[in-house]
């Protein structure tokens, strides 16, 4: 069966970026922009059978529908790259780090991408900071899903530290995976990937681990995720190479696709390491004339 994702036709419509624009043809919705605007989409499941309506009045729906979206479209100055699939919800099989960290009900019903125009983007979710507070990371498991026939993916695990209601610009730290046979929508998989042993323990306040990968040379992957309008939705953040280093809240963003957020399926399972001072440079130094004083003083007692 042709998935719905494979009747999106991605049409750069002038020499650069920004003149792009997505387009769905059949029986899905169209959310679109032109020009300088978003780059956004969203291929919802086809609607229910009725009776074909008159023509001028699809037409006029169409229309109504794309001026409702930009409408409603980030200024285009803060223009992302976000795109997402939907679909009923259904059951990961295979485990998934089920006795770690886990914010989402264990059912996908939307995945989020980056167009192909996107060099980097990422996708992180906030982890509270308690279960993790004076923690090291053993593994995450994130949800793959893919709409083309590449099924092989190269991306990176990414944790940034910062407070608990946003992320650092810079990552703590961040290593390298890869999986293998990633399910094509709407079926989805966990992958589980070890951390280095030597990773930084996690001692801020707030931590916001996800994922990084190149959109343009692994086109069309999607990271899973849990949508809800009932459950306290799980704060998320995202950027790309076009994002000057500012990070977009999924939950405060006015992206449509992220409407229904309840949370990423990005789990962690991480043990308790013994709390680890960070003196910092500062700290060094006023440890190092602490010694000098106390050893000075000492000399002189004798
Ligand atoms: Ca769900």
């Amino acid at each position: 069966m042709k998935r719905s994702i494979d009747r999106l036709i991605f049409s750069k419509g002038s020499r650069n970026r920004t003149g792009s624009r997505l387009q769905a043809t059949g029986s899905e919705s169209v959310i679109a922009s032109v020009g300088n605007a978003k780059e956004s989409g969203v291929i919802s499941p086809p609607p229910p059978l009725s009776p074909s309506p008159p023509h001028g009045l699809l037409c006029l729906l169409v229309i109504l529908l794309v001026s409702v979206s930009v409408g409603a479209g980030e200024p285009a100055e803060t223009a992302s790259r976000t795109t997402a699939i939907e679909r009923p919800a259904g059951t990961i099989p295979g485990p998934g780090c089920e006795d770690g960290l886990v914010l989402d009900d264990g059912t996908v019903e939307i995945a989020y991408s980056w167009v192909p125009s996107a060099i980097w983007g990422e996708y992180v979710q906030t982890f509270p900071a308690g279960p993790l507070v004076s923690s090291r990371l053993d593994s995450i498991c994130v949800c793959w899903t893919r709409t083309r026939s590449d099924d092989s993916l190269d991306f990176e695990v990414v944790v940034y530290s910062g407070s608990q209601s946003h992320p650092g610009q810079r990552e703590l730290f961040s290593f390298p995976a890869s999986i293998d046979a990633v399910p094509e929508w709407p079926d989805a998989a966990f992958v589980e990937v070890q951390a280095p042993p030597d990773a930084p323990p996690l001692n801020a306040g707030g931590h916001h681990i996800g994922v990084r990968w190149n959109p343009s040379v692994d086109q069309f992957f999607f990271v899973c995720a849990d949508q809800s309008v009932t459950d306290t939705p799980v704060a998320g953040f995202f950027r790309d190479d076009r994002s000057e280093g500012e990070w977009g809240s999924i939950l405060e963003t006015s992206d449509p696709i992220f409407a229904d957020h309840a949370a990423m399926m990005v789990r962690v399972r991480a043990h308790r390491v013994p709390w680890i001072p960070t003196a910092g440079p500062m700290g060094l130094v006023a440890l190092a004339l602490l010694l000098v004083i106390s050893g000075w003083v000492v000399l002189r007692h004798r």
